[in-house]
């Protein structure tokens, strides 16, 4: 069966433009329930181990510059099949490849720039909530 369970960022340069609120409106719509979150600027060290698993890959360092360039909202989300079910909502990686109406389609402006993070397994769903929310902030 698959978890209840995945985590979001939405990435400096949405915030930047001001798409916070209607990005978590398109989240909450979609039927996933906000059970964490948090407005937040990452070290670069912080952002580097978050994205540990790209490292050696060419983009790393951009994308670990980009991640700690500004603010960003971290969200911890719940609905039944919520790794899957959150990757349709926001689309391929590079917004020229997502589909219409997904969130990256709307909001992300080039590959590295596309507006959320989202968990690409259950297993890491649940590292990357413990990496950003302490037992105490999750309310399920
Ligand atoms: P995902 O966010 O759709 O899971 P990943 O392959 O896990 O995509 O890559 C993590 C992040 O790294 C992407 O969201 C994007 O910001 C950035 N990224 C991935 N591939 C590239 C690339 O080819 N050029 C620039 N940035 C990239
Ligand atoms: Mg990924």
């Amino acid at each position: 069966m698959n978890g209840n369970k995945t985590f979001t960022m939405i990435k400096p340069e949405a915030v930047a433009k001001g798409y916070t609120g209607k990005i978590i409106d398109q989240f909450i719509v979609g039927g996933f329930k906000i059970i964490a979150m948090k407005y937040v600027q990452l070290s670069l060290t912080q952002a580097q181990e978050f994205y540990g698993i790209h490292k050696g890959k060419p983009f790393f360092d951009e994308l670990t510059q980009y991640m700690s360039s500004g603010p960003i909202i971290s969200i911890a989300l719940e609905k039944d099949n919520a790794v899957n079910d959150f990757r349709a909502l926001i689309g391929s990686t590079d917004p020229n490849e997502a589909n219409e109406g997904t969130i990256r389609k709307r909001f992300a402006e080039s590959k590295s720039k596309n507006a959320v993070h989202g968990s690409d397994s259950d297993e890491n769903a649940l590292i990357e909530i413990n990496f950003h929310f302490s037992s105490k902030e999750i309310i399920s």
